[in-house]
C-alpha cells in the first residue's frame, strides 16, 4: 500500500483545530522569549534520520524471536516500509542496508523505488560478525582482528565488497562495527588484535571512494564478554586518526557502560572533528535496543545539546550521518520506530530552545543554578506542536501514531504479505 496525500489529509482532519490552537499558544510563548520559531522548524524539517533495514521486521534476543504479522520480507517491501515512515513522519527521508542481509538484486529498480518515496541510500553496514553459508573463513575468533590472515583477508574484502554495492547506490558512508574481541583472560593479544585491526582498516580505507566516509563504531561488551577489540571512543578515535581524514568514529547510544556521559564524548569529537555517524536508541542496562527516548529522554535531551553546539560551532566536524539502531522485539516495527523519530525530533526541537547566549554568560559568571534553569527552561517545554506544524508543513501526519492506526496500516501489510512472513536481519 501507499499512502497519498489525501489519505494522510483524512488522517490530520480529527487532530487539526486541536494541532491549531496548541501550536499558536505555544509560537506567542516562545517569540515573546525571542525566540525564531521558524528558524527551528526549518531545522525540524531538515533533520533526516536513516531507517536501518534490519529494524523493519520483529528482532529477537537470544531466547528467542516472535514474528509480526505482515513482516516486509524482501528489500522492496522494506523500502516501501521506510516510505510509509517517512510519508507520516517526514523525517525518515534515508535508509541504511545492511549487507549481505540485504543485497539488492536489481539495482536501477531498488533506486527508483527509494527515488519514489523520496528515500536516499545513507550509510552502508558490512557483517563479519556471522559466517555466511559459502564462506573460506570463520569469524569465531574475530574478523579483522583474526589471528588467521585468511579470515582477516575474507573481512577486508567484504568491506570492500559491499563499499561498491553501496556506491551503485548513491551511498557515501561504509559504517565498520566488530564484534572482534574475547570471552576469557589470556584468550588473545590485545597488542596484536588492536595492530590487525589498524592493518585492515587502512586496506578498507584505501578502498574508498573519494567523496565518501569510513564510520569506526565502538562498543564496550557483547557478543564478547572479556574484551573487545574496539572497545571504546577513544580506541575508534586513534584508529580513525591512523586512517585518515575520511575516517570518522561513529557513537551508538546503547554502546557504553552504565552512566556513562554521552554527551562529553560527543563534544569532544566535534571539537577534533570526528563524529561522523550516530545510533539512536534507548537503554536501561546494556545495548538493550528499545525505542529512542523510552527510558531516559533527559539524556538524549543533554547529548542533542551537546549536537546542536557542536553543529553551531564546529565546522571542522562534518554533519553527522544520523540513524535509529534498535530492535523491535514486542512492539509493531513501524509503530516503534515512528515513536522514536519522534522521541528524537522532540529531544532536538528542545535543544534547539537551549538559549546558547545566556547560557555561557551563566558558565563565564559561574553561575551554576542560572545554567541549570536554562537547560531545564527549554527541556519542560512541550515541543510537540512544533513538530506536528514541521511535519504539516512538508505534507505528514499531525499525529503520525494515530494516522498509523486510523487508516489500519499493519492491517493493510497482513492483507498484502500474509501473517507468516519474515524479514531478514537479527
Ligand atoms: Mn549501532
Amino acid at each position: 500500500m501507499k499512502l497519498t496525500d489525501n489519505l494522510i489529509a483524512a488522517a490530520n482532519k480529527a487532530s487539526h483545530s486541536k494541532h491549531k490552537s496548541r501550536f499558536d499558544s505555544l509560537a506567542e510563548i516562545l517569540s515573546s522569549e525571542g525566540k525564531d520559531i521558524d528558524k527551528v522548524l526549518e531545522k525540524l524539517e531538515d533533520f533526516q534520520v536513516a531507517i536501518p533495514s534490519w529494524a523493519l521486521g520483529a528482532g529477537g534476543t537470544r531466547f528467542g524471536r516472535f514474528g509480526f504479522k505482515g513482516e516486509p520480507s524482501n528489500l522492496e517491501q522494506k523500502i516501501d516500509d521506510v516510505g510509509m515512515l517517512h510519508k507520516l513522519t517526514q523525517t525518515a527521508g534515508a535508509v541504511s542496508l545492511h549487507i549481505p542481509w540485504d543485497v539488492p538484486q536489481d539495482y536501477n529498480t531498488i533506486k527508483e523505488l527509494a527515488a519514489s518515496h523520496d528515500i536516499i541510500f545513507d550509510a552502508v553496514n558490512s557483517n563479519t560478525f556471522q559466517d555466511q553459508k559459502d564462506s573460506r573463513a570463520s569469524y569465531k575468533h574475530g574478523s579483522l582482528s583474526n589471528t588467521n590472515k585468511t579470515s582477516r583477508d575474507q573481512a577486508v574484502a567484504h568491506n570492500i565488497e559491499v563499499i561498491k554495492i553501496g556506491d551503485k547506490l548513491g551511498s557515501k558512508s561504509l559504517t565498520v562495527w566488530l564484534a572482534d574481541g574475547s570471552n576469557f583472560p589470556g584468550q588473545t593479544n590485545f597488542q596484536h588484535a588492536l595492530q590487525h585491526t589498524e592493518e585492515s582498516l587502512k586496506t578498507i580505507y584505501k578502498a574508498l571512494p573519494e567523496d565518501w566516509k569510513l564510520f569506526i563504531e565502538y562498543k564496550p561488551y557483547e557478543p564478547n564478554f572479556y574484551s573487545t577489540v574496539i572497545q571504546d571512543w577513544g580506541t575508534s578515535f586513534m584508529l580513525a586518526n591512523a586512517c585518515g581524514d575520511k575516517a570518522y568514529t561513529l557513537v551508538d547510544l546503547g554502546h557504553h557502560l552504565p552512566n556513562t556521559n554521552i554527551e562529553q564524548i560527543v563534544s569532544t569529537l566535534m571539537m577534533k572533528g570526528k563524529l561522523g555517524g550516530f545510533h539512536f536508541n534507548d537503554s536501561k542496562y546494556g545495548d538493550d535496543d528499545l525505542t529512542v527516548g523510552s527510558v531516559k529522554p533527559y539524556a538524549l535531551f543533554l547529548i542533542f545539546n551537546a549536537l546542536v553546539y557542536g553543529m553551531e560551532n564546529n565546522p571542522q566536524n562534518p554533519y553527522p550521518a544520523w540513524m535509529i539502531d534498535a530492535s523491535h522485539n514486542i512492539k509493531d516495527p513501524l509503530e516503534d520506530l515512528i515513536q522514536s523519530l519522534e522521541a528524537i525530533q522532540e529531544a532536538y526541537a528542545k535543544a534547539l530552545l537551549v538559549d546558547q547566549t545566556q547560557l555561557a554568560v551563566a558558565q563565564e559568571a559561574q553561575d551554576v543554578v542560572k545554567c541549570q534553569e536554562i537547560l531545564q527552561q527549554a527541556y519542560r517545554t512541550d515541543v510537540r506542536p512544533l513538530l506536528e506544524k514541521a511535519r504539516l508543513n512538508q505534507g505528514g501526519a499531525i499525529r503520525p501514531i494515530e494516522a498509523y492506526r486510523s487508516l489500519s496500516i499493519r492491517k493493510q501489510l497482513i492483507k498484502e504479505r500474509g501473517e507468516h512472513s519474515v524479514a531478514s536481519g537479527l
